[in-house]
C-alpha cells in the first residue's frame, strides 16, 4: 500500500487546525496509519529538507519548523502521495485554489517563509525517505 507523510506545521498545530487536516484526509477516504505530536528537532529537520539546503528560505523555514509542536501522520492509500498533495493545494496559500486546505485555510503572513499549514511527501521514495526520519522502525 502506498504511505505519505503528511505533517500540521507549527502554524496550522497552534491554530488548532490538526483535526481539520486529519477530518480531510479520513474524508477522501485515506487511512491514517500512525501519529505523534511532537516538536521538530534541527538535526532531523536538516536531514528532511536537505534538498532545500542553501536557498534563501531555508533557515527561515527550519526555524519556523522548530518553533512548536506539530502533528505528523503517517497517511495509507493507492495513489496517496499524489492525492494529498491535491488536498494540500499550491505551496503558496495565497495562490492555492480555493476547496484545498492551504487555499481555504492558509493566507500570506508577511513573513520570510511560506507558514501553508501542512506538508505532504512528493513522490512515494520522498515518503519512505521521511518517514524513516520521523518514524524510526515504520
Ligand atoms: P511544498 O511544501 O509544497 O512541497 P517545497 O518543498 O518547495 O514546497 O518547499 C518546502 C517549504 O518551504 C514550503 O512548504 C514552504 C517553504 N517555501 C518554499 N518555497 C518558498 C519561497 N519561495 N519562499 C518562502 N518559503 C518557501
Ligand atoms: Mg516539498
Amino acid at each position: 500500500m502506498e504511505r505519505t507523510l503528511v505533517i500540521v506545521k507549527p502554524d496550522g498545530f497552534k491554530r488548532g487546525l490538526t483535526g481539520e487536516v486529519l477530518r480531510r484526509i479520513e474524508a477522501k477516504g485515506y487511512t491514517l496509519a500512525s501519529l505523534q505530536i511532537m516538536t521538530p528537532d534541527r538535526e532531523r529537520l536538516a536531514q528532511h529538507y536537505a534538498e532545500h539546503e542553501g536557498k534563501p528560505f531555508y533557515q527561515p523555514l527550519v526555524d519556523f519548523m522548530a518553533s512548536g509542536p506539530a502533528t505528523f501522520a503517517i497517511v495509507e492509500g493507492d495513489r496517496v502521495v499524489e492525492g494529498f498533495r491535491s488536498l494540500a493545494g499550491a505551496t503558496d496559500p495565497t495562490a492555492a485554489a480555493p476547496g484545498s486546505i492551504r487555499g481555504d485555510l492558509g493566507r500570506d503572513w508577511g513573513l520570510p517563509v511560506q507558514q501553508n499549514i501542512v506538508h505532504g511527501s512528493d513522490s512515494p521514495e520522498s515518503a519512505e525517505r521521511e518517514i524513516g526520519i520521523w518514524f524510526p522502525g515504520h
